[in-house]
């Protein structure tokens, strides 16, 4: 397996050649599991660890390495664990806000060509998450698709349903329904994969992405477990991995990911709501916020039905809490920096 195999291509060949030193080798990182790495190249696949300047160095954990990175290693092929020493710099990415108060992003996955949202039909659908999702991919400059899995439970007029107000409110997205149960639509999924390429995927948890890589390769590889009605269950995938089928195609499993209220900045949003985008160039204003001001065209859209009421009340809601996440970044930045002149000077008193 050659590195070009694993999507090692030109781009990163022209940002990887100055973090190259003798002894040092390219590879991919295919797994993450709290602080250990697999890594893999034309070599095989090994463990690795983050070496310690690489880790001190750092200024958030986003740019530590993430399954799909590629990055300059040592000993590859040592038999003991390789040394990561630097990440290149990603073409393409998933990433959400940290839980908590903190400010501070996490990285999903990198270098991901197409991002498989999934939803199972029935409890799990919603368009609001899908948004979240969609926005997600956008801002990471990822194709998105949507994967409706468990057609099985439903019947075909509640399935034409959901695909119906899909298309219809989100209607440039891709979407294939699917069953891991029947079978349904596995060969047209089977299709959309491309050797080289890299696919995430992406959803809540309990919707079937574990089963679907597991049909995927014909056996039960990995771990699934049966959930409740409601889908409320512990999660079953821990860790993020990436697989290369028999095909070429690679894959990357995520665990479920319970809450998305984390986004990350609003380079997604304009992408995710193209119509809105399009009607906000009529606003009288134009730093409209389509909210209240006398000559939105947004508001209009709403008001005379060409814009859905469900759509646009999750534009705004998406909208609030990107503004306010990233205000609440930049005071962080503020913050730390006021801080580290606090203790330089502190440091400087105390040598006096
Ligand atoms: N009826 C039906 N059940 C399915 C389908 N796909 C998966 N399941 C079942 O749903 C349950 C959860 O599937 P998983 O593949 O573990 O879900 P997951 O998305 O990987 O979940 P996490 O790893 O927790 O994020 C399992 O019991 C599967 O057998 C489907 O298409 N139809
Ligand atoms: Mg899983
Ligand atoms: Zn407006």
């Amino acid at each position: 397996m050659e590195l070009t195999d694993l999507g090692y291509d030109g781009w990163f060949e022209q940002r990887s050649d100055s973090l190259l030193q003798p002894g040092y080798s390219m590879a991919r990182v295919t797994a993450v599991d709290r602080g250990a790495f697999l890594v893999r190249n034309q070599d095989g696949e090994t463990y690795a660890e983050i070496a310690g300047k690489l880790r001190f160095t750092v200024e958030s954990a986003v740019d530590l390495p993430c399954v799909g990175d590629w990055v300059c290693v040592q000993g590859h092929a040592s038999g003991g664990p390789a040394v990561i020493h630097s990440v290149v710099p990603r073409k393409t990415f998933l990433r959400r806000k940290s839980p908590g108060k903190s400010a501070d992003f996490q990285m999903i996955a990198a270098n991901i060509n197409v991002a498989f949202i999934v939803q199972a039909c029935g409890y799990d659908f919603n368009l609001a998450r899908l948004d979240r999702y969609l926005v997600m991919a956008n801002e990471g400059a990822i194709e998105p698709w949507i994967i409706l899995t468990k057609t099985d439970l439903i019947s075909p007029e509640q399935l034409d349903q959901i695909i119906g107000q899909v298309k219809h409110t989100r209607g440039s997205t891709h979407i294939l329904a699917i069953s891991n149960t029947t079978g349904v639509g596995l060969h047209e999924f089977r299709a959309l994969l491309v050797p080289g390429e890299t696919y995430c995927l992406l959803g809540s948890s309990g919707v079937g992405k574990t089963t679907l890589i597991n049909r995927l390769i014909g056996h039960d590889t990995f771990d699934t477990r049966s959930v409740s009605g409601t889908g409320e269950g512990v999660h079953t995938t821990a860790r993020r991995q990436l697989l290369i089928l028999d095909s070429g195609a690679m894959l990357i499993d995520t665990p479920g990911m319970r809450e998305l209220g984390l986004l990350g900045t609003s380079d997604g949003l304009d992408d995710t709501f193209v119509e809105i985008r399009e009607y906000s160039k009529n606003c009288r204003f134009a730093n409209c916020t389509h909210t209240e001001e006398p000559g939105c065209a947004v508001l209009l859209a709403v008001e005379n039905g060409t814009l859905s009421e469900d759509r646009y009340q999750s534009y705004l809601k998406l909208k609030k809490e990107i503004e306010y996440h990233d205000l609440s970044y930049v005071e962080k930045r503020r913050k730390d920096r006021s801080f580290g002149r606090f203790i330089k000077s502190a440091k400087k008193s105390m040598k006096k």
